[in-house]
């Protein structure tokens, strides 16, 4: 019986080594050996049977670069298929883009196959009858879907529980809560310290002060702040209660009065 929480990722993918940035490091690392999650690989080259191994070919039309061919992808996908590999996701900037709310969809689900394509992607009658789903990781061009799809698998493992280690928890973090991070700090409490002409920043004195509910209201007001500034997008999407509305309000003013 399945607890629910081990999630199947597939990647098909012409460099399956790559992926071990996320099997050998890290959280991920972490949570792979402690069976919170499995990676299968496919290269579509070991499902071709030309002597050349031929996986791309010339754009019809012409123009620059190379296609990945139909044909191997598909028997990949076949085989990936027969393995129980859930739903198909390309990764290409055509895609919707990924957010939180997409990741906690993927970790709801048992398995989920994660095509990379390379070159100028993939023929588009593979990906029509084929994928699932097409996301995109933001609005630039990477060299293929084997980063994107590494992002993917990232985020979502680091939802399953037991994956953050000790008191670190997946609902305490930023996008959970619709804000930003509020800054950290940690040693020396003077920085830089000795370098004569530099003017040394302090830890804001708060942090140093022990009082738990204070710290909490400075973390809250500096990421309502935060956000504000740099992000007024997710701040119009998430509501504000009275406790939170006020320390925005606190944030702002401290604003105007110094000038920042
Ligand atoms: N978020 N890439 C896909 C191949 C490709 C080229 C053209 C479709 C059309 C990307 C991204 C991304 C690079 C993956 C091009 N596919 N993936 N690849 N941004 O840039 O996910």
């Amino acid at each position: 019986m399945g607890s629910g929480l081990v999630i199947r990722f597939h990647a098909v993918t012409l460099f399956p080594e790559m992926f071990a940035a996320v099997t050998h490091s890290g959280i991920s690392g972490r949570a792979l050996e402690a069976g919170l999650w499995s990676l299968g690989l496919w290269n579509p080259r070991d499902f071709t049977s030309d002597r050349y191994r031929t996986v791309d070919d010339r754009p019809y039309g012409g123009g620059p670069g190379m296609v990945m061919l139909a044909g191997p992808l598909d028997r990949a996908l076949d085989a990936v298929k027969e393995a129980g590999g859930g739903k198909v996701i390309y990764l290409s900037p055509q895609g919707r883009k990924l957010d939180h709310a997409k990741v906690m969809e993927l970790a709801g689900r048992e398995a989920t196959t994660l095509l990379c394509g390379r070159y100028e992607g993939v023929d588009e009658r593979l990906i029509r009858r084929r994928v699932d789903e097409e996301l995109s990781l933001g609005d630039y061009v990477l060299s293929g879907g084997e980063l994107a799809a590494m992002a993917v698998i990232d985020a979502v493992v680091r939802q399953i529980p037991g994956a953050l280690g000790g008191e670190q928890s997946a609902v305490e973090e930023s996008f959970v809560q619709g804000l930003l991070d509020c800054p950290q700090y940690t040693r020396p409490e003077v920085w830089p310290e000795g370098e004569g002409e530099k003017v040394p920043a302090h830890v804001p004195g708060v942090l140093m002060s022990g009082h738990h509910e204070n710290i909490r209201r400075w973390r809250l007001k500096q990421a309502l702040g935060r956000t504000w500034l740099r992000r007024p997008d997710l701040l119009a999407a998430r509501k504000l209660n009275d406790d939170e509305q006020s320390l925005l309000e606190e944030f702002q003013r401290e604003c105007k009065e110094n000038g920042t």
